[in-house]
């Protein structure tokens, strides 16, 4: 026996039928999903986006650590500065940085330096990878399997955003160093994804993108 407190598994045991329903449900739900670069400037509930943070934050992380932390940007002199800075960056990455392979990959989705809806979104989530943990007197504490746990977690949060009908962009200015000092994180937090989230504006289009068909992503033995 562990000496480690343990308590009663709360799991809700359902019939097949319902296991694939939801399963099914579920797919049809995700599968609307779009990344989105046409944001309206209404305001969303922020209650929402709180919650759908705290649903990322029940992902599985290494050593249980949870190794996350999000910033919620609603200031419109933040975002403001975001956007400049991010599309210094980003000018840089598509006039020097992009080979001509990965300009060419880009190219349907029409993307380009300029980034006008980080002024108008109403909220900017910018989630930051903790790759060590500073203990009161001020020693390291190391954290496991960062990059995997935040992934996770940003998955659930895309996830939980789509369900409350708001939709997002994940977005990754390189380098993003810029966001954790405008934003002023310590040294442990690194920024790891800048999450505009809001609602599509009226005329929003998309690229007609195809997703893989299951056979080609699963491989049964
Ligand atoms: N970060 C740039 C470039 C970009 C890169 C990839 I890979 C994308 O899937 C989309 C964009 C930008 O946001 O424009």
């Amino acid at each position: 026996m562990s000496e480690y407190p343990t308590v009663p598994l709360s799991f809700s045991r359902r019939p097949e039928a319902q296991v694939r329903e939801r399963a099914h449900a579920f797919y049809e739900l995700m599968d609307l999903r779009r990344s989105i670069r046409q944001f309206s400037a209404e305001p969303i509930p922020l209650d929402a986006v709180r919650e759908a943070i705290r649903t990322a934050g029940t992902a599985p992380s290494g050593a249980h650590k949870q190794p996350w932390r999000f910033v919620m940007v609603t200031d419109p002199a933040l975002k403001h500065e975001i956007r400049l800075a991010a599309e210094v960056e980003e000018r840089e990455t598509y006039e020097q940085r992009m080979s001509d392979e990965w300009r060419a990959a880009l190219a349907p989705l029409g993307t380009d330096e300029n980034k006008p809806y980080l002024d108008h979104v109403p909220v900017i989530i910018v989630m930051f990878r903790v790759d060590y943990d500073l203990r009161p007197d001020g020693s390291r504490s190391k954290n496991y399997y960062v990059q995997e746990s935040c992934g996770i977690a940003l998955g659930m949060l895309i996830a939980a955003l789509h369900n409350a009908g708001l939709a997002t962009l994940t977005h990754t200015p390189s380098p993003m160093n810029f966001l954790a000092k405008i934003l002023q994180r310590p040294k442990n937090e690194r920024p790891f994804m800048l999450l505009p989230v809001g609602y599509p504006s009226p005329d929003c289009r998309v690229p007609d993108l195809a997703r893989k068909p299951l056979e080609q992503l699963l491989i049964e033995v």
